[in-house]
């Protein structure tokens, strides 16, 4: 198990590699080359220059989030041909520079979706809540929100190009059920899956978020068969699984640590997003809990030990943050509450891999 930490880069990032550097028990970032529009080719020297500036600190960088995959290949256009070809160059020039996981969502349109980014806790701090009331607005006017609540800076999932083309993008997505987005996803996993095995690359599908349909739109990465689907579309360990516990947990239909031991067991999991999340009564609305286990509805002392007893040994990050002690800047994504989560986190595994030793 590796301990990372997400980092959105110099420019658009507060935060700098140095604070991250000084968490104990970090050695990764987690990076990105965040202005880099979905359908791109990331140029080597893009990328060198970042993994030279994240040594230089004192940390590795071994996984991207995200490679994000265009429409056009999600809708099965026949652009996506182009598409695919240059995702396949990207991941060439990631493998070169020494780049082991990218992980990737398979999401129309929007990345995750939240209904408030600033739900304030009894303590006084802010996190991010998804109540259905909140989803009944016509996308739109939602994307109007969220442009308003955050014109400082940019969130993934949100970009500025993607946000311009939601009308348009609806349409588009009007003849792509369930059934003919697996089939443009297993289109995308066949070309470009060979080629992560052929430079040593795993490819690490993040959950949908939340795993069920909204605003009609298809979604196709929400529970048990969907991972096991995926798998054995291509069957190959450079095909595998981002396993957030949030996002999975977000249906409390889906059972976390089965998931988890089952697709550990099936070496499948190259990377790990650990966070809490609390339920808010009915209807599936939760808000996104600090990560110990007595203040959300997941146990996380059982989520590492799973991943611990079926021989998770991959990359692990502590997932979205609150905003405390006066930060302020993107959701999600401060400094002070990922850290905590990081050594929480941190502490466990010890705890766990210590007594296991015993045994
Ligand atoms: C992340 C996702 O911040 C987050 O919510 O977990 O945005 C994740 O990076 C993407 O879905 C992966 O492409
Ligand atoms: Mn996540």
């Amino acid at each position: 198990m590796e301990m990372t930490f997400r980092w959105y880069g110099k420019e658009a990032d507060k935060i700098q590699l140095q604070d991250i550097r000084q968490i104990p028990g970090i050695k990764g970032i987690v990076g990105t080359l965040f202005d880099i529009p979905a359908g791109e080719v990331w140029p080597k020297d893009r990328i060198k220059a970042l993994v030279d500036e994240v040594e230089k600190a004192g940390l590795t960088m071994k996984v991207i989030e995200s490679v994000n995959v265009h429409d056009d290949i999600k809708i099965g256009l026949p652009s996506r041909e182009q598409y695919i070809e240059n995702y396949k160059v990207t991941i060439r020039n990631l493998a070169e520079h020494g780049i082991e996981v990218i992980c990737y969502n398979f999401m129309p349109i929007f990345d995750w979706i939240k209904t408030d980014l600033n739900y304030i806790l009894p303590d006084g701090s802010s996190t991010m809540a998804f109540e259905k009331i909140g989803i009944d607005k016509a996308p739109e006017e939602i994307v109007r929100e969220v442009e308003e609540s955050t014109s400082d800076y940019t969130l993934p999932g949100w970009e500025p190009e993607r946000l311009a083309h939601v009308k348009h993008l609806f349409d588009a997505y009007k003849e792509v059920d369930d059934e003919k987005l697996r089939e443009n996803y297993a289109y995308f996993l066949k070309e470009i899956i060979p080629v992560c095995e052929e430079v040593g690359i795993k490819m690490a599908v993040h959950p949908d978020d939340p795993p069920y349909s909204i605003f009609n739109l298809p979604r196709i990465v929400k529970n048990r068969e969907d991972l096991d689907w995926i798998c054995n579309v291509v069957d190959s360990p450079s095909n595998g699984i981002t396993l957030c516990t949030g996002s999975i947990g977000e249906d409390p239909a889906n059972n976390v640590y089965d998931i988890l031991a089952e697709f550990c067991k099936r070496d499948r999991i190259p990377f790990a997003h650990v966070r809490n999340i609390k339920y808010l009564g009915n209807d599936k609305d939760f808000y996104e809990a600090p990560h110990l286990s007595s203040e959300g509805s997941l146990d996380m002392y059982r989520i590492l030990e799973t991943m611990y007893e079926n021989g998770f040994d991959g990359y692990i990050r502590p997932d979205h943050g609150r905003m405390i002690w006066g930060e302020t800047g993107r959701p999600g994504y401060g400094l002070y509450d990922r850290a905590i989560g990081a050594s929480y986190l941190l502490g466990l595994w010890e705890a766990i891999e210590k007594n296991k030793n015993k045994e």
